[in-house]
């Protein structure tokens, strides 16, 4: 691989990246891929999962061939290492996630106390949807009160000993009921963190099945608990997505106007950048140093939440971070958490950017600090912003490529729910219909990272562009939302152009795009709140695990993916990711994960680095789960007559 990698892999599929790789490597700036060369031929004990270094008699490793060690210096297992491994990964990625919802629950704590903290409620409806899942009182009550009230329940969630996380009940019953029985269903998000770093010490849990037992608990803390808190919340307080139109790629810098890149994942940042980018002293100022104004765009999750929030126009995905700067023309990159690359601060050496680093949590050398919190919001967002417009006259050496794309964003649940059914009869209804029917065929989740390892945006693309042509409907989040909005699928023309009929007909009669963008990878979360729809309007089983619908993530880098993937899988889901998984190392273990799994959780894990091989797996997995459903037979194409057409319009 590493010798294929360095001569003949593409890097990217994505022009823009093309161009900005020369003009780097021109310019003698390093970038990821050539520390990724660097890198190669990768340890294959850690690629494998087979190295432990949890304690330091080791570090030890699991070699198969020949005389090589066959157990670690304490005599684990290899599947015991490998378990420990993958574990840790998901308490890891679990904690990420969790951390943020944790930051979005203290901001509507003060939202709710102090009207002077800068922040307020934006979507009453949704508040009051939450307190209910909460237990919470909403009639005749000050929204402040029930705001006070859904955010200390929610951090309660957090250090929670005993009891259950309160969102695992917009689980269908039946799932619930197995996480009992499985004794899975998390108590508390940090607790759950903190017993798998436990159990994964040195001497603990020596059982790869019990330890994946917890790890499931953790996870499933992650996706109902940490990250649909975030999810959630995050709506309340800054408002619940709904369809908007927005542009995407680095041609979205612009030559005339200040850019400022938002790049991270918390919108209690974004959101006061958005307001700041927008107050009149600030814009005069970018005026007087010659700017026509300022051009707010993000990387990573945080562009996905200001682009579904406010249709701000989001420059690129992991990868494009550090050809942002590249470009020349980006006038300050502010940062929160996760991420976000160490090397900013030495590529913006070369150019005029300047890196500004906003969390006590995640500091850069070579960054500068501006400390942000609820308090001072709003001023320390016109400070940065402030910052950036001083340092616009100082660009030089600017060239942006030109590729931008039009896309159509914030497909939450509550969204597809009014999409799908109109205001007067909000309803999945006609979706679980169009799914039994067969003009649908079943629906993924097509989400996660990117990876040097692969061609950048390749695998996503090219596993999206044949799922929504076999007719089945993706959804997305994160990177992968990011790469498939680039290559023009999230724009409803694109059901004409790519997607199967049955799928282009439904998408034609409502009009969306075949391929939906839900948000942020907490807003994973807003997935399983529809799965978990789908089965409670009923006709298509009465668990997650029944449905036609499978979850990939093609190119995956981070614990956070695992956190996801594993979740998804212990909610029923079959789960698949590209690139290669780090259990592959024990035939014990990953036989558990890919086959035992579904016996338990009627979800498994699967690994397939090739996006045609991973289409074809998901596309069998749904006829099977069709197959089992009694609707395999699709009917042929029908006409719509006067009543469909009712059925699907807005
Ligand atoms: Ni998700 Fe968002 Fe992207 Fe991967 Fe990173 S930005 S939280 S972890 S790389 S999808």
């Amino acid at each position: 691989m590493g010798k294929e990698r360095k001569e003949n892999k593409e890097k990217s599929v994505d022009p823009a990246v093309k161009k900005l790789l020369k003009k780097s490597s021109r310019e003698g700036v390093e970038t990821i891929w050539d520390r990724s060369d660097g890198q190669t031929p990768h340890c294959r004990y850690g690629e494998q999962g087979l190295c432990c270094h949890i304690c330091y008699m080791g570090p030890c490793r699991i070699s198969f061939k020949g005389k090589g060690p066959k157990k670690g210096v304490c005599g684990a297992t290899a599947e015991v290492i490998v378990a420990r491994n993958f574990a840790r990964m998901i308490a890891a990625g679990a904690a990420a996630h969790s951390d943020h919802g944790r930051e979005v629950a203290q901001t509507l704590l003060s939202a709710a106390k102090d009207s002077d903290s800068g922040y307020s409620i934006k979507d009453t409806n949704k508040l009051k949807k939450v307190a209910r899942v909460l237990g919470a009182d909403v009639e005749d009550r000050p929204k402040e009160d029930i705001a006070f009230e859904v955010a200390k329940r929610s951090i309660e969630n957090f250090g929670q000993q005993v009891g259950e996380v309160d969102f695992i009940k917009n689980a269908p019953e039946t799932r619930q009921a197995l996480w009992r029985k499985l004794n899975v269903a998390p108590r508390g998000i940090d607790r759950e963190i903190v017993e798998t770093m436990h159990r994964t010490n040195m001497g603990v849990d020596h059982d790869h099945q019990n330890i994946m037992l917890q790890a499931a608990r953790t996870a499933l803390a992650d996706g109902w608990g940490g990250s649909m808190i975030a999810t959630e919340l995050q709506d309340i307080l800054f408002g619940t997505p709904s369809p908007l139109r927005g542009q995407v790629n680095l041609g979205v810098l612009s030559e005339e106007d200040v850019n400022i890149i938002v790049h991270g994942h918390e919108p209690v940042l974004s959101e006061m950048l958005v307001a700041a980018s927008r107050d009149k002293d600030l814009l005069d100022l970018a005026k007087s140093k010659g700017a026509k104004g300022i051009n707010l765009a993000g990387i990573c999750c945080t562009a996905n939440e200001i682009l579904l929030r406010h249709g701000l126009p989001i420059a690129g995905n992991i990868l494009q971070q550090e050809l942002a700067l590249s470009t020349g023309a980006v006038d300050a990159m502010i940062v929160d958490v996760q991420c976000i690359m160490p090397s900013l601060p030495e590529i913006s050496k070369y150019y005029h950017t300047k890196i500004v680093s906003t969390s006590s949590k995640a500091k850069i050398v070579g960054a500068i600090h501006y400390e942000f919190s609820e308090r001072n919001a709003l001023e320390t967002a016109k400070e940065i912003i402030r910052e950036a417009i001083e340092n616009f006259p100082n660009r030089d050496n600017v060239d942006i490529p030109k590729e931008k794309m039009d896309l159509i964003a914030g497909f939450s649940h509550e969204a597809i729910n009014y999409m799908l059914g109109g205001r007067f009869r909000e309803s999945y209804v006609p979706l679980n219909d169009n799914v039994i029917n067969g003009r649908i065929k079943g629906v993924a989740g097509i989400v996660g990272c990117c990876n040097p390892k692969v061609t950048h945006d390749r695998s996503h693309v090219s596993l999206v562009e044949e799922l929504i042509g076999n007719n089945i409907l993706v959804v997305q989040t994160g990177c992968s939302a990011i790469a498939c909005a680039k290559a023009g699928f999230l724009i409803p023309e694109s059901a004409e152009k790519h997607a199967g009929r049955g799928l282009a007909e439904v998408c034609k009669a409502v009009g969306m795009p075949p391929v939906l963008h839900s948000g942020s990878c907490v807003d994973n979360s807003r997935i399983l709140i529809a799965l978990s729809e789908m089965v409670r309007v009923g006709g298509l089983g009465k668990d997650i695990s029944e449905l036609p619908v499978a979850g990939a993530a093609p190119e995956w880098m981070s614990e956070k993916a695992i956190s996801i993937g594993h979740y998804f899988v212990a909610s029923g889901v079959f789960t698949i990711f590209g690139v290669g998984l780090p259990v592959i190392g024990s035939k014990t273990f990953s036989d558990h994960i890919f086959k035992e799994f579904e016996k338990i959780f009627g979800g498994m894990w699967a690994t397939e680095p090739d996006p045609s091989k991973m289409a074809a797996l998901i596309i069998d997995h749904i006829n099977e789960k069709r197959r089992n459903l009694g609707i395999a037979k699709g009917k042929e194409r029908v006409l719509y007559d006067m009543e469909m057409r009712r059925e699907l319009e807005i």
